[in-house]
């Protein structure tokens, strides 16, 4: 099957060091077959562009920003405070500190009013994004509503078919 190509989904991190995280949520958006705007921007060491990025984003056919940032991750939330478009944070654990709650802390606990849609710690958190990104594109795009569907079902054959090895 011929997948749709779309850019409505842009993947930012903080640094090139969380791109070995990201990478599963890149992957899993291209299997979806939504081609992301992939971007290392950083709240805190290129704020003018970051900013500029987000207040643009919904102009350049953007309809959701998955923001990864590891520490003080303050990126998702920037990108909260200058645009309208949902915002999906994976929180990444640093080489040091306290093991990623650091990141989920500064990603979830957004004021009243400005919400940032937080997924888990690490790879898992960055495959959901995709996956949650997809759910929403998912609400206006039939294409993708099929995608969605052939997903969840091929995941259920999947786990019932290690429940079935397991017990023959
Ligand atoms: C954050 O600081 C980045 O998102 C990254 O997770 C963390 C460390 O960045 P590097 O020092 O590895 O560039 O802003």
């Amino acid at each position: 099957m011929t997948k749709k190509i779309q850019s409505s989904v842009a993947v930012l991190m903080g640094s090139d060091s969380d791109l070995p995280v990201m990478e599963s949520c890149i992957k899993q958006l291209k299997e979806f077959g939504i081609n992301p705007v992939v971007r290392i921007l950083s709240a805190h060491r290129t704020p003018q562009a970051a900013c500029d990025f987000a207040a643009g984003a919904a102009d350049n056919g953007i309809k959701i920003i998955i923001a990864a940032a590891g520490m003080a991750a303050h990126l998702a939330g920037a990108m909260a405070a200058h645009s309208q478009l949902p915002i999906i944070g994976v929180p990444i654990q640093a080489k040091e500190g306290p093991g990623g709650l650091d990141a989920l802390l500064s990603t979830v606990q957004m004021p009243p009013g400005m919400p940032v849609g937080t997924m888990a710690i690490g790879k898992a958190g960055a495959k959901n994004a995709a996956v949650f990104a997809l759910q929403i594109l998912a609400l206006s795009d039939k294409t993708l509503a099929k995608t969605l569907a052939d997903f969840r079902k091929a995941q259920t054959e999947k786990a019932l078919q290690k429940d079935a090895e397991l017990n023959s």
